[in-house]
């Protein structure tokens, strides 16, 4: 296989998913310590549309793919046809059994978890939790979605 030179925007824990999934993978590749400040404008939201990390850079597909099950997703396809992950599921059961967990770890573990991490270590104020990521979380939904790459 070709050397693989991937840029991993390393910031908080979910990059860390990605970046265990490269070393399970033995793919070459350079991380980029991000400060959040540099998230929300350009040049890296020409890499994530929504200014989050962990987004790659692959130099040999030209591909650049955010959110991390996506990206996980992504490398499978993309470098493990021999199954080297033992997550490599093509069909049957143990495919959906599989996309059963992926999803519940994005949809439902980790926003949980992050929340309770803010909750604990930055906000300890419930109620304007809620509307303030509410509010934020539909503001960048929505710009997302209009940042779309066609
Ligand atoms: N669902 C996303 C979550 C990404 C995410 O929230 N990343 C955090 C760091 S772990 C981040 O970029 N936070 C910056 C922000 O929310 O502005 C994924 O799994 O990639």
């Amino acid at each position: 296989m070709a050397a693989l030179a991937h840029s991993l925007y390393l910031q908080g824990p979910n990059p860390w998913k990605v970046a265990i999934f490269l070393n399970e993978l033995d793919l070459a590749y350079e991380t980029e310590l991000m400060q959040f400040p540099d998230l929300k404008k350009e040049p890296f939201e020409s890499i994530n549309p929504n200014g989050r990390v962990p987004a790659i850079e692959d130099p040999n597909t030209g591909m650049k793919v955010w959110e991390s099950g996506a990206i996980i997703e992504y490398l499978l396809e993309t470098y493990d046809e021999a199954n080297k992950s033992g997550l490599r599921y093509t069909s049957g059961a143990a495919k959906w059994e599989q996309k059963s967990w992926a999803y519940f770890q994005m949809s439902g573990q980790g926003p949980m978890y992050g929340q309770r991490a803010w909750f604990t270590f930055v906000s300890h104020n419930v109620a304007s939790f809620w509307v303030h990521t509410a509010t934020i979380l539909t503001r960048s939904a929505m710009c997302s979605t209009t940042r779309r790459r066609t």
